[in-house]
């Protein structure tokens, strides 16, 4: 038998910080609802929760990347929705939006990408709580189980009490 490393889905006293964008918020305050319930759900007390609002999409990296030299959570988990629309700026802010947070992903703490990209609203609201499920839930549960697997990597740190 080899050895399986896997994260289940159960909190193991995990700390979590939501950085959620407000533009578009019809569709990103239903995210952060699926991903808080997501959490709850699975155990995580509010008072292991960290909710941080910005502005955009844009802005969702810089905040991700402080939380993450900060070193108070375990996972961050970024939301936001970005709508192609008529405008070209969809491809610059969808773009750097992914880049950033792939960036601020790249040391010890997870950074969960939970930002829907989509050529319409339709598509968006399929994707925060209707027919395509909810995005925002989805990256909880991959919070959820990148911190418990990460704690079973070889090398991990001793964890933090909350
Ligand atoms: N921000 C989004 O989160 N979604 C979008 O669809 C969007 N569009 O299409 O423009 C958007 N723009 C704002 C951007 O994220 C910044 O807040 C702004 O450019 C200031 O830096």
């Amino acid at each position: 038998m080899p050895r399986t490393l896997e994260g289940d889905l159960i909190d193991r006293g995990g700390r979590y910080a939501i950085v959620v964008a407000r533009f578009n918020d019809f569709i990103t305050a239903r995210l952060l609802d699926g991903a808080l319930d997501t959490l709850r759900r699975h155990g995580v007390p509010d008072t292991a929760i960290t909710v941080a609002w910005v502005p955009g999409a844009f802005e969702l990296p810089i905040v991700c990347r402080r939380l993450v030299r900060a070193a108070e959570h375990d996972a961050i988990i970024a939301l936001g929705a970005v709508i192609r629309g008529s405008t070209a700026h969809f491809d610059y802010v969808a773009g750097e939006s992914a880049k950033g947070i792939a960036a601020a992903g790249g040391g010890d703490v997870p950074v969960i990408f939970g930002v829907l990209t989509t050529d319409t609203i339709e598509q968006s609201i399929e994707r925060a709580g209707s027919k395509m499920g909810n995005k925002g839930g989805e990256s909880a549960l991959t919070a959820i189980e990148m911190v418990n697997l990460l704690r079973e990597l070889p090398g991990a740190p001793p964890t933090k009490a909350r």
